[in-house]
């Protein structure tokens, strides 16, 4: 689909992007494709009242009412699914099926929150006092920020906003720079999701801010914003999350990713080379799941490195629409130019790169790259360092505990994985003294997770968790109550303080 038809799908109208301060350029052909009107920063105090205001109104509606919107919302997402699919392939440079798959997993997530809306469980406790209960009750928080990164620009917005909203909590929504108009057109399916809804839903329930930092500033320093939760580099969450908790307010951080796969002895190679070749260089290697580091048992590492480089010769990189490609664009040329910068300083370390270099890919205006391998004596400084591209370093190892060793020696701690036919090797990999990831696998690889587990990761990837499981929790706040239907009033603790 052009351009213009993709956005008259989605209900935009002439006019309706043009004239803004905000240029937006697809990264397929660097064609200029809107100029987004930007949030005034001065606005941003009534947002959050807004939302304020929208909270008072949300935390009393019956929690299963409030998953009949998400219903709502995920039908409208089914009716959308192709359009805003090609949307995120215009705006981030997914290729189709990745754009379509980002649109599936803001389904998946909805229907996940509808179900969760009649499961907001606490639990009763038994009291050390006789004639007393104890139970504890989730409880909405209010104002859940949300700041998202280019490259899930729907899903993860999706991931927050329908946990919160069954939660009782209205959002605010500050999607990047880079891709305001899939936000835009989130905004424009939920309101028919609110439309349908009917009059429950407060104004103000969901709103979506475009701008820069100074907008991000505000949603990060308000005490009236309870949640923020920010995906992006970890040196935007090294920023965010202090000052969210310097005011007390609770951050949910997903930061960097320097994912690893362990190759075995026994692992089903064929499997292996395909999970490898989806996970790096999918997404032209911007997901924050994305496989950066091989480690591979030194006895198969030849016959593995021989297989991948035959398998990353014929990758058809190119325009994300036309069917085929597998690689679409990077993002921006900063992007392919950093990419540039870690494989010459890998080179000044000793690595051997195969690969990586800029093309053209019949495409011009876009940042294409080859993927790259990179044959690496050890895990240096670059190794160590998350580059959001698409490289591959790959090292050896000799027994299992050195593996596993390397795969924690790094800063981040996202998702992990490993190929092994061995039971010992994958018992121990996920074990404690295994994998310090938020994520780890067997004989699948480090990305592409679906949304019924928690997301996240530990170390510098922030601790937060987002999406299935309870993470929930992390949108609520719990209440613990004593109740006590004696005509006694025992102390605990056997503490005895009579009048
Ligand atoms: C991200 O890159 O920020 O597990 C999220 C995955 C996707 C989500 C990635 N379900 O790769």
């Amino acid at each position: 689909m052009e351009h213009a038809q993709v956005l008259s799908a989605l209900g935009f109208v002439e006019n309706e992007l043009a004239g803004g301060g905000l240029l937006v350029r697809s990264p397929i052909d660097g064609a200029e494709v809107a100029k987004v009107a930007e949030t005034p920063s001065a606005d941003m105090e009534h947002v959050i009242a807004r939302s304020r205001a929208a909270f008072s109104k949300w935390r009393v509606l019956p929690a299963p009412r409030r998953g009949e919107l998400v219903r709502l919302l995920g039908e409208e997402l089914r009716a959308a699914k192709d359009e805003l699919g090609a949307l995120v392939t215009l705006e981030a440079g997914k290729i189709t099926s990745e754009g379509a798959g980002e649109v599936q997993e803001m389904i998946d997530i909805c229907d996940f929150a509808v179900g969760l809306s009649r499961q907001l469980y606490g639990l009763t406790i038994a009291s050390e006092r006789p004639g007393h209960k104890m139970s504890e009750t989730w409880h909405p928080m209010g104002p859940c920020g949300v700041i998202t990164a280019f490259n899930f620009p729907v899903a993860v917005w999706s991931w927050n906003a329908a946990l919160a909203l069954v939660c009782g909590n209205p959002v605010i929504w500050k999607p990047s720079e880079k891709t305001p108009l899939t936000a835009l057109a989130c905004k424009k399916i939920f309101d028919r999701a609110v439309s349908r809804f009917g009059a429950d839903a407060p104004e103000g329930l969901m709103q979506v801010v475009i701008g820069g930092a100074d907008i991000g500033e505000a949603l990060v320093t308000s005490k009236d914003v309870p949640i923020l939760s920010a995906t992006g580099s970890t040196r935007m969450g090294g920023i965010v999350g202090p000052k969210v908790s310097a005011r007390w307010g609770r951050p949910i951080l997903e930061l960097g990713g320097n994912n690893a796969m362990i190759v075995a002895p026994s692992a089903d190679l064929e499997m292996a080379v395909r999970a490898i070749v989806f996970s790096a260089v999918g997404t032209a290697g911007q997901r924050c799941t994305s496989l950066r580091r091989l480690i591979v048992h030194k006895s198969i590492k030849d016959d593995l490195v021989t297989k991948l480089a035959k398998a990353y010769g014929s990758l058809p990189i190119g325009d994300p629409r036309a069917e085929g490609t597998l690689i679409g664009p990077l993002i921006d040329d900063a992007s392919r130019d950093a990419m540039q910068a870690a494989l010459d300083k890998a080179r000044s370390e000793g690595g051997i790169v195969y690969g990586g270099d800029a093309v053209t890919a019949g495409v011009p205006g876009g940042a294409y790259v080859a993927p790259a391998l990179v044959d690496m004596p050890g895990q240096t400084e670059t190794v160590k360092t998350e580059t959001f591209a698409p490289i591959l370093y790959v090292m050896e190892y000799e027994d299992l505990e050195q593996a596993i060793n390397l795969q924690n020696d790094v800063p981040q701690g996202l998702s992990s994985c490993i190929f092994t036919l061995n039971m010992r090797e994958a018992e121990t990999f996920l074990s404690a003294t295994g994998s310090d990831c938020g994520i780890a696998n067997v004989n699948i690889g480090p990305s592409g997770a679906e949304i019924g587990g928690a997301f996240g990761g530990e170390k510098e990837t922030g601790g937060g968790r987002e999406s299935g499981s309870d993470a929930w929790k992390g949108y609520m706040r719990r209440q613990t109550s004593t109740v006590n239907y004696s005509a006694e009033l025992p102390l605990a603790q056997g503490v005895k303080f009579d009048l």
